[in-house]
């Protein structure tokens, strides 16, 4: 097998320290690594199986001047929208994190276990997903295939990775000048807590990304458009986003409409069959999966599923995953896997 030129852009943010992290842990097959971020970083060093690789900044003076095989991207949608098309003019194969590109229709929109079909050698920028999207659609693939899903109603309770390292680190800062005030202060001063658009410590928060015009944010409107180019278009689908003061791991409550009866037990088994699924359900043993099971792991658990007694062909679950490796950089290099069979 060949070994590939692969470029991380964004490779110092809280995405990209994963991205690298994942091309080691699956062993994919890099014979060069080039780091790129924003001129901040670069002539930082981060390591790389066991060496230290110099951060480069990015720029289209640097894309002319080197050759890669594919870019991982994870510096923000607008550096996508200015880049990718640069590296695909240069025919890299760029996976974009990014929701720059999702709903493109020239553009695969990819969870590997579902559609890796829509990957092809012609088509050089890729999407990979919102974090949240991919775990849901995960552990929803495979009950849409054995009873068509018609609809879905979720709640998520994201971690506040989501949102880049400077979130994690105003959650850590909020947190401790409470625990420092002897827990006198729980609702801070000062009103301006960013990124956040309210103090995250001991909170939650019902918006995630910016305020669309019905209402909903921008944040549930991925879901929704995501889910149906990646499952089907036909699914009546609606979310609540909410962000809860959780460093990783995002949680999904979703209830799912089926188009015929599927029992709990068979539901179970078609999750447990599915690669990438864990099932942690047992309530007489108090089994489920918490965010804090999901950290650092691969997986996408699923727990909670029970019949909804209110309506026919209806059932609940609750689905969690680290939102930095399934949710980003895990889902981006099994892409990467996929698409160097096909290149
Ligand atoms: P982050 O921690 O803030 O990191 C941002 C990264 O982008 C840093 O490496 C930063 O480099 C780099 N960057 C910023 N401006 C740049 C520029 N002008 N040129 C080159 N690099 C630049 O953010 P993050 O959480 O890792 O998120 C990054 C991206 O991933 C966002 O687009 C976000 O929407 C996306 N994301 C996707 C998922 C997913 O679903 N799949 C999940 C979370 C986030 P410096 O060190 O130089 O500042
Ligand atoms: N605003 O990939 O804030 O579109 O948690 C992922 C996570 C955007 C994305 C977040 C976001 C994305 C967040």
């Amino acid at each position: 097998m060949r070994n590939y030129k692969v470029g991380v852009a964004g490779a110092t943010g809280a995405v990209g320290r994963e991205m690298i992290k994942m091309l080691e842990r699956l062993d994919f097959p890099v014979g060069e690594i080039r780091l790129l971020a924003s001129s901040r970083s670069a002539g930082k060093k981060l390591v790389f199986k066991g060496r230290e690789i110099e951060v480069e900044e990015l720029s289209p003076e640097w894309i002319a001047a080197n050759d890669l095989d594919m870019v991982i991207m994870s510096a923000g949608g607008s550096i996508s929208e200015k880049y990718a098309p640069i590296f695909r003019d240069k025919k890299v194969y760029v996976i974009d994190n990014s929701s720059a590109w999702r709903m493109d229709k020239d553009v695969p929109l990819v969870v590997p276990e579902i559609n890796s079909a829509a990957l092809s050698k012609d088509k050089h920028i890729i999407a990979n997903p919102n974090c949240s999207t991919i775990q849901m659609v995960h552990a929803l693939a495979p009950l849409h295939r054995k009873a068509l899903i018609k609809r879905i109603i979720a709640v998520t309770f994201q971690a506040v990775s989501g949102a880049g390292q400077k979130a994690i680190d105003e959650l850590e800062k909020e947190t401790a000048r409470i625990v420092e005030s002897g827990f006198t202060e729980k609702k801070l001063p000062g009103g301006d807590f960013p990124p956040f658009p309210r103090q995250i410590a001991f909170n939650c928060i019902p918006q995630i990304d910016v305020f669309m015009e019905n209402a909903f944010t921008k944040e549930e409107m991925k879901m929704v458009n995501e889910t149906k180019k990646i499952l089907d278009p036909r699914i009546d689908i609606s979310v609540t986003c909410v962000r809860v003061p959780v460093f990783r791991g995002h949680s999904e409550a979703v209830n799912v409409e089926l188009s015929e009866e599927l029992s709990v037990s068979e539901a179970r088994k078609l999750l447990e069959k599915e690669p990438g699924i864990k099932v942690i359900d047992d309530p007489a043993s108090l089994k489920y999966p918490t965010a804090l099971d999901a950290d650092g792991e691969l997986e996408t658990f699923v727990g909670r599923i029970r019949k909804d007694e209110s309506r026919a062909n209806c059932l609940w679950m609750w689905i969690v995953s680290d939102n930095l490796l399934k949710g980003a950089a895990l889902n981006a290099v099994q892409i990467a896997q996929k698409l160097i069979d096909i290149i």
